[in-house]
């Protein structure tokens, strides 16, 4: 098989996984690549259950038979692979949420012991924002209202379309996916946005300490934030 990045970000990340774990399961087109290595160990007879960041995590689970679990049963996630949509190389600060799983993908790594990120190289960038929008998700109720808000902050926000109107969330909400021009996206400029009403969750994922391992031509770099 051709050396795929994104494929040998995940393996090296589902190698961390081991015999009794809890994991976080994440969303995307790098999360799915070790959700089908996990299935591929569970079938050999790894002992593990999963806690899906989204409706299509769940639906993958299930097609590579990795059991299904959730906070009700379990405090925490041991370990969560997840991807990112940008990793500022400096402070590994995230953006998430292209997929429009953002919510409870933060629930989620929140709740994790380790949170490991698996990306290709096209995502590390110098600087956070410097090709995504960061995802906000909204209560549908109002949304215009809460748009106003955030333009009011200095974003710039566009309603997130799909065909058939709105993009509606695993959570039932809408998705504004907001540019901020030269605002730097720090801790608060975050608190901002948090203290918009009718924001739910943005797609900030600041200081939460990832293992970034990132799939290179030649294999795979594991980036850890300096002072952990
Ligand atoms: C889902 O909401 C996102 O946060 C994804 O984790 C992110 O978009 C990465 O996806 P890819 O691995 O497909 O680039």
């Amino acid at each position: 098989m051709a050396h795929d990045p994104k494929r040998a970000a995940a393996l090296a990340a589902v190698d961390q996984v081991q015999d009794g774990m809890i994991l976080g399961l994440g969303t995307g087109s790098t999360a799915v690549l070790a959700l089908e290595a996990l299935g591929e160990r569970v079938r050999k007879g790894l002992k593990i259950a999963g806690i899906p960041t989204s409706e299509r995590s769940a639906a993958s689970a299930r097609e590579y038979g990795i059991p299904l679990t959730s906070f009700a049963e379990h405090a925490r996630a041991d370990v969560t692979i997840d991807g990112a949509d940008e990793v500022e190389t400096g402070s590994l600060n995230i953006i998430k949420g292209g997929g429009g799983a953002l919510l409870r993908e933060k629930i989620v790594a929140c709740a994790s012991t380790r949170w490991l990120v698996v990306a290709d190289e096209s995502k590390l960038v110098g600087v956070l924002g410097s090709k995504w929008a960061i995802p906000v998700e909204v209560v549908p109720f109002g949304w215009e209202v809460t748009a106003r808000s955030l333009r009011e902050i200095g974003a710039s926000a566009v309603l997130r379309n799909e065909a058939a109107g709105p993009l509606i969330t695993d959570n039932g909400n809408y998705i504004l996916d907001c540019r901020f021009g030269p605002l730097k996206l720090d801790r608060s400029l975050a608190s901002k946005i948090d203290a918009v009403v009718g924001v739910v969750e943005h797609g900030l994922f600041l200081e939460m300490a990832p293992e970034v391992y990132v799939g290179t031509s030649t294999g795979v770099t594991v980036l850890e934030r300096s002072g952990r």
